[in-house]
């Protein structure tokens, strides 16, 4: 017998390929519906600080795509939260993990059905790590996952979660680009 988790959930790899395009890169691994096959996946990928730089792990309700052209993205958008370049070693592990826990783990409770999916980018400059929401437009629904990830990760030195909407995260817009900040 094994533990069952609310949802079924699908581990994304994207590797940063120049030759190919973006939704090329973007590969599903696996799905885990239980919390014996999530830490049997989990101990058995690298941990987040020794991926690539320029590549990506995403952990998406299984069926939905880690990409805004998907029909549950499309209006969406997503919590960002940006950590220093010096955070990365093993610090980024733990960020991670407690992110995917709380996801995984349903404890974002009446919230849950709001929840998409995390990523996380290894980048040069900073590391991100991100929540993504189907709409924009709920906005207690978005600030309580935002509230509850902050207290998740509320152990973090100067902690920032910014919204906004994949539609402004496509455009790179600068102004106004943050529609909460906690
Ligand atoms: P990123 O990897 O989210 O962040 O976006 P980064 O700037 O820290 O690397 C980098 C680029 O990847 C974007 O400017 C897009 O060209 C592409 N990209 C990112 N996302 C999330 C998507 C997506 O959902 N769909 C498509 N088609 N391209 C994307």
């Amino acid at each position: 017998f094994k533990h069952p988790l609310e949802h079924c959930w699908s581990l994304w790899y994207y590797e940063n390929n120049k030759d190919k395009s973006w939704e090329e890169n973007q590969k599903e691994v696996t799905s885990f519906s239980s919390v014996e096959d999530f830490w049997c996946l989990y101990n058995f990928i690298k941990p987040a600080s020794q991926v690539r730089t320029g590549c990506d792990y995403s952990i998406f309700k299984k069926g939905i795509r880690p990409m805004w052209e998907d029909k549950m993205n499309e209006k969406g958008g997503r919590w960002i939260i940006k950590f220093e370049y010096k955070s990365r070693d093993t610090e980024i592990n733990k960020y991670w993990l407690d992110v995917i826990l709380l996801m995984i783990g349903g404890q974002f409770d009446e919230f849950s059905d709001e929840v998409c999916g995390a990523i996380l980018n290894i980048r040069n400059r900073c590391d991100k790590i991100s929540i993504w929401t189907p709409n924009i437009n709920r906005k207690n629904e978005i600030l309580g996952i935002g509230r509850k990830l902050k207290d998740c990760l509320s152990y973090v030195n100067n902690i920032n979660l910014n919204y906004e909407s994949h539609e402004s995260a496509e455009k790179k817009t600068s102004k106004n680009r943050y529609l909460y900040s906690l």
